[in-house]
């Protein structure tokens, strides 16, 4: 546990300086003034928390001030803590019942979708379960091969087309070659696709009904791999892609690198998708199930 929260906090160190750590410095042992709370608002904006949630935030400390009678500003710091706390839902307990599980990998160009599923892969082989990848990703040659690296790595089998081939095809493969193989999981790499783009997201929904032909009830699950480094656009690419697909839950890449981190809150209130993973890092190793505790905790540091 301790070695688990040590992870989370070195992972959202450099999350932390960029703005929600600074928030620390702000409530020292000073009185509350308007001046406080004019720049915990900037932070918080700062941070990504988007403007409603900020204003929520706020309104809801000062209730508590009124009816604590507080004054100081180092007493609104646990406040704070709780009531961003209070914003993340827990995270649903993942049903593997269905053999095999069909889960569907879908996010913008670079979010980390392949390096996620390669740290997924990992994930579930070291927990025992029979994984098989599907490189649905024909648009850029080289996407195959990088999943194939991860695959031979992991000793986890790749289902791959031509390249420019179709993807549905190719998810279509996949599927069948999993049930085949009476694997637990099969993991559909997508390729990257502006949510903007009316005929890639077309394509995408393609995809997603091929899997559906492949094998009743699948995808079972799908998962958007957002780029925790884009702030609140990645709350459009959301929405786009909730649109468009079924999308199950969410993932957070690259919360590791300076990301802002305050998206997280609005994507759980504003989408109501619970965020299932955080990617820590580059390796296989740097993803943990989202725990909205050590987040905070990191995100606000010490
Ligand atoms: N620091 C850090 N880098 C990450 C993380 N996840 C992915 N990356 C890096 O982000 C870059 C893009 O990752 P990919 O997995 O190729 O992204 P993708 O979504 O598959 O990209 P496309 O297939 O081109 O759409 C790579 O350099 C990854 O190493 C993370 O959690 N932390
Ligand atoms: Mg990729």
């Amino acid at each position: 546990m301790a070695e688990l929260l040590s992870r989370w906090r070195a992972g959202l160190s450099k999350t932390s300086k960029s703005a929600f750590g600074r928030i620390a410095g702000l409530l020292g042992a000073t009185e509350i003034k308007q001046e406080t709370w004019d720049d915990l608002e900037s932070l918080l904006i700062q941070a990504d928390l988007g403007i409603e949630a900020t204003a929520n935030v706020i309104a809801s400390l000062q209730r508590l001030v009124r009816e604590r009678g507080l004054t100081r500003a180092n007493e609104l710091s646990s406040a704070l803590r709780a009531d961003l706390r209070s914003r993340l839902t827990a995270v649903p307990v993942l049903d593997w019942s269905a053999k095999p599980s069909v889960v569907l990998v879908v996010g913008v160009n670079g979010s980390g979708k392949t390096t996620t599923i390669a740290k997924l892969g990992k994930r579930f082989v070291d927990e025992g379960r029979s994984v098989l990848f599907g490189a649905a990703d024909t648009f850029r040659a080289a996407a195959v091969d990088q999943l194939q690296v991860w695959g031979d790595r992991l000793k986890v089998e790749v289902v791959a087309g031509a390249p420019e081939g179709d993807p549905g095809a190719v998810a279509f493969s996949a599927v069948q070659a999993g049930v085949a193989r009476k694997v637990d999981i099969i993991l559909i790499d997508t390729a990257g696709r502006l949510h903007t783009r009316f005929n890639l997201m077309e394509e995408l929904k393609k995809v997603y009904r091929v899997v559906g032909k492949a094998l009743d009830g699948a995808p079972h699950e799908v998962w958007l791999v957002l780029d925790a480094t884009t702030g609140q656009n990645a709350l459009q690419q959301a929405r786009a892609f909730k649109d468009a697909v079924k999308v199950s839950g969410v993932i957070l890449s690259k919360l590791d690198s300076s990301a802002h981190g305050g998206m997280a809150f609005a994507i759980q209130r504003e989408l109501g998708l619970p965020i299932l993973f955080a990617g820590l890092g580059e390796q296989p190793d740097d993803l943990q199930p989202f725990d909205a505790d050590a987040f905070v905790d990191g995100i606000l540091g010490s």
